[in-house]
């Protein structure tokens, strides 16, 4: 009875072991495209994945945000800003005329830094909805609230402003992402959106989204200023530009601001995340001149492998295959002599 059986089941186990085989090489195929295709996966949790990097807690914010006294030991908050314990901080809530703010409590003295955060802007309006907010790192702390999307005029430093409302006309439509420069003497012109202040910017769908969208700034003094967005809710980031020769002041303070008008949006953020680069790895190369920089849609392609992943994702694919192949080889010489009884 069992040798009657018995090739039957050789048969069957010999698929099995084919599927088994198959299943293995797309195991092994999808762990190196893993691997070499989502280098940014590791960044929310704050590991190093660009060269070496220092997380730094004391410039970083994570939920629950407050401690038993009802305060942040590195942030502080203020104007419409409201701490929704383990939820998001909102900067404005979707009403007209408010202004709010948070801000980390020490300089950041760094040549080198990254910062990766969480942010969610949405509302009840479907067509008519603002102001935005900003990303600042500024020589002067924060300490007044102004015309900026929030922030005080005439700032030194930075300003990445998520604009969702276009008081000036442009080429382009709304939402927009731009870095804003300034050396603390030119005045902002809310009726253009700032627009000769704009070293770099983009057109970016991140508004209304049922996940919280990512923006992730790096900067190397002297060398590049980088601004990667993910509004796409899973590790598929975008560059929407990358400045060569730009210096920041040093030390610097890190804040965000919302500002809402006539029109309004919910303006949460959900997370701070800032390292400082110990080195650099190479892989920001090739940033825009600032002479011949224009802003453009954001028509980048997401960043893919390189030809060097690529070469690998073959090898391992090849190996893989190899490794199948021999694997069933093995595996079925047992089953034909055992069909010879
Ligand atoms: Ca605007």
């Amino acid at each position: 009875m069992t040798r009657h059986f018995a090739p039957a089941r050789a048969a069957g186990t010999g698929t099995l072991r084919l599927v088994r085989a198959a299943l293995a090489a797309l195991v092994a195929t999808a762990v190196l495209l893993l691997a070499f295709t989502t280098p940014h996966a590791a960044a929310a949790t704050n590991e190093p994945v660009h060269g070496t990097t220092l997380f730094i807690r004391s410039q970083s914010l994570y939920p629950p945000y407050i401690d038993y006294d009802m305060s942040n030991r590195w942030w502080e908050f203020g104007g419409a800003a409201v701490v929704h314990t383990n939820k998001y901080i909102r900067l404005t809530p979707d009403l007209h005329a408010r202004k709010g703010w948070i801000m980390a409590k020490s300089a950041f003295d760094a040549s080198a830094w990254s910062v990766e955060f969480e942010y969610k802007i949405h509302g009840r309006g479907t067509s008519l909805f603002g102001d935005g907010f900003a990303f600042w790192f500024t020589k002067d702390q924060h300490d007044a609230m102004g015309p900026v999307l929030g922030h005080e005029d005439k700032w030194d430093g930075l300003a990445v402003v998520f604009d969702t409302y276009d008081n000036g006309r442009h080429g382009y439509t709304y939402p927009y992402v731009a870095a804003l420069l300034n050396d603390g003497t030119k005045a902002y012109n809310k009726d253009t959106d700032g627009k000769h202040l704009e070293i770099g910017g983009c057109q970016a769908d991140i508004r209304g989204k049922q996940y919280a969208t990512r923006a992730r700034v790096r900067y190397v003094a002297g060398q590049y200023l980088k601004l990667d967005l993910n509004t796409k809710g899973w590790d598929d980031w975008t560059t929407c530009f990358n400045v060569a020769n730009v210096t920041l002041p040093k030390p610097g303070h890190f804040a965000f601001t919302a500002e809402t008008g006539g029109l309004s949006d919910n303006h949460d953020i959900v997370s701070v995340s800032v390292n400082q680069i110990v080195s650099d790895d190479q892989s920001h190369s090739n940033p825009a001149q600032p002479s011949t920089w224009s802003s453009s849609f954001m028509t980048s392609p997401a960043q893919g492998p390189s030809a060097w992943t690529v070469v690998l994702i073959v090898l391992g694919v090849a190996g893989a295959a190899v490794a199948g192949v021999k694997y069933m080889q093995a595996q079925s010489k047992p089953a034909r002599a055992f069909k010879q009884f």
